[in-house]
């Protein structure tokens, strides 16, 4: 499957009512009027893409009929997809320097996806002939370890971890000498990284910082906020929450198979203009892929043959 179909297959509930809705609001009159684009715009929100985000993009759809006189609903689906590629930015992946250590720190709310995405990147790294470490830095639950250490077994990487309770910084100080003594290519530290408030958070994160800054200073250290899909406008909340509290370098965005819901992409893009560097499309450990805007919006939108 390529890149296309695996985002088309993943995102299918999104697609079927995106897509869907944009092709069954179009077939009415083959070409857009005003109620019609309200309803694109109504549509575009049900999908939650933003409300703001919703109406930035429906205006540009009714700029461009205006200086064209073209209502089609080709011309308007060419719209869309231009104004959404211009709100996600370019295609940006993880990038992993090779011949150092690179460390990823999964930050993010609980129960977003840190520990799935965690192993599933590390099937990936092991996959690319990539040497990984996984650092149990999430100590508020023992079961939070065990789950990383499920991980750790099923894609034989070894996990460095302390009892429950201890103290994050102290099991980053652990892994960073474990990684560089095995000379791993990433180590991955599954923080708790939760945002009880800013002052905690920045705390938590500046504390593990320090530490890697002290014990592994040539490392390429990438804080990756990990957002669950699922919980709409809240998703949105927690980007902007997260972004301003801490410096974020990419954001994750999971569980784009679970609901209908899949344009709040598009609504943490516009809020945050945080590149989103990867997307879960399931619970198994090859459901992670690279974030592509271009699949994306191709599948959001109907194209040609397909409605249109
Ligand atoms: N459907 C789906 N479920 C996911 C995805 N990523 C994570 N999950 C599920 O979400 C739940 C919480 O994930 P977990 O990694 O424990 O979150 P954490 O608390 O942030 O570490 C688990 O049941 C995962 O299997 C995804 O991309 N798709
Ligand atoms: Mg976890």
């Amino acid at each position: 499957m390529n890149l296309l179909e695996r985002f088309r297959t993943g995102m299918k509930k999104t697609r079927d009512f995106v897509s869907a809705g944009f092709t069954r609001i179009a077939a009415s009159m083959g070409r857009f009027d005003d109620e019609m684009l309200d309803d694109l715009e109504a549509l575009l929100v049900q999908a939650d893409c933003g409300a703001t985000c919703a109406a930035e993009l429906l205006e540009k759809v009714r700029d461009n009929i205006r200086d064209t006189g073209d209502a089609s609903a080709e011309a308007v689906a060419g719209t869309l997809h231009a104004e959404m590629m211009s709100i996600l930015g370019e295609a940006r992946s993880l990038q992993i320097k090779r011949g150092t250590l690179n460390i990823l720190l999964m930050v993010g709310v609980n129960g977003t996806g840190k520990t799935t995405t965690a192993g599933k990147l590390c099937q990936r790294f092991q996959n690319e002939g990539l040497k990984c470490v996984l650092s149990a830095a999430d100590t508020f639950r023992a079961a939070a370890i065990e789950q990383l250490q499920v991980w750790g077994q099923r894609t034989g990487t070894p996990v460095i971890s302390h009892a429950e309770g201890s103290d994050p910084a102290a099991v980053v100080f652990d892994s960073i000498h474990a990684a560089l003594a095995r000379k791993a290519d990433v180590l991955i530290v599954d923080t708790a990284g939760r945002l009880h408030n800013k002052q905690n958070l920045m705390d938590e994160l500046s504390k593990i910082r320090r530490i890697i800054a002290r014990e592994a200073p040539d490392a390429v250290c990438t804080t990756l906020l990990v957002i669950d899909a699922t919980t709409g406008q809240n998703a949105v909340l927690q980007a902007r929450a997260f972004t301003e509290a801490a410096h974020v370098d990419g954001i994750a965005i999971t569980k784009l198979d679970g609901n209908a819901k899949g344009g709040v992409a598009l609504a943490v893009a516009h809020e945050t203009r945080v590149p989103i560097l990867l997307s879960g499309l399931g619970e198994q450990v090859d459901d992670l892929v690279d974030f592509d805007p271009d699949a994306f919006v191709r599948t959001l939108l109907p194209e040609e043959g397909e409605g249109l």
